[in-house]
């Protein structure tokens, strides 16, 4: 007989974003990240103090098979490279007509997403933000407050990641201080 996976739980902790039990913890400094921030100058200078903590994520340990539902929280810490907030990588899914979603929990973020075809969509996320990341879209999210912008994420467990296309491409938006605000300005260097 077919042994089923067996259901369970796991408690977040809406404060502090951790999930428990977990399975994998990615955690991404900035030298994870070298050349993804516009200010590579910047970027050296920093490296040369120190490596700083960008983001965590924890996930559950859940297979990643389609049919399953890859379930995570992310914490992006407050601070700027030069004007550019602390943000994730950013990717397509391999399988890219899959969808995620996001429920904000703390902080002030903003999900920068786009598609291939160069449509670009911003939106703010606060505490109870839940976000709808349709298929085809890359995603990004960034810290955009003074304190960490932690949220839960959910997609499909056969999604995968597709970081290659934004290493290469960049997105075509930044999200950068100007007096003391975020505002959403063109990536020179996009494509
Ligand atoms: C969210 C989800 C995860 C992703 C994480 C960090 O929690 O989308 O799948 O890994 O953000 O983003 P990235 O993988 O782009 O660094
Ligand atoms: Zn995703």
């Amino acid at each position: 007989m077919m042994s089923l996976m067996q259901p369970f739980a796991a408690q977040l902790q809406f404060q502090n974003g951790l999930i428990e039990p977990y399975g994998e913890k990615t955690v991404r400094r900035l030298s994870d990240m070298r050349g993804m921030y516009l200010d590579i100058a910047v970027t050296e200078e920093l490296l040369k103090q120190g490596d700083p903590l960008l983001y965590e994520v924890y996930e559950v340990d859940v297979p990643h098979e389609q049919g399953q539902l890859i379930y995570c929280t992310s914490i992006i810490y407050p601070g700027k490279v030069g004007d550019e907030y602390y943000m994730t990588k950013g990717h397509f899914h391999n399988k890219e007509s899959t969808a995620e979603m996001y429920l904000g929990l703390q902080g002030r973020g903003y999900l920068l997403l786009q598609t291939h075809e160069g449509q670009v969509s911003a939106m703010e996320m606060v505490p109870g933000t839940v976000a709808y990341i349709p298929p085809f879209w890359a995603h990004r999210t960034i810290n955009i407050g003074g304190e960490p912008f932690i949220f839960f994420g959910v997609y499909p467990g056969d999604a995968g990641h597709n970081y290659g296309t934004i290493e290469e491409e960049g997105f075509a938006k930044l999200v950068v201080e100007k007096n003391g605000k975020p505002v959403l300005i063109d990536n020179p260097r996009y494509r």
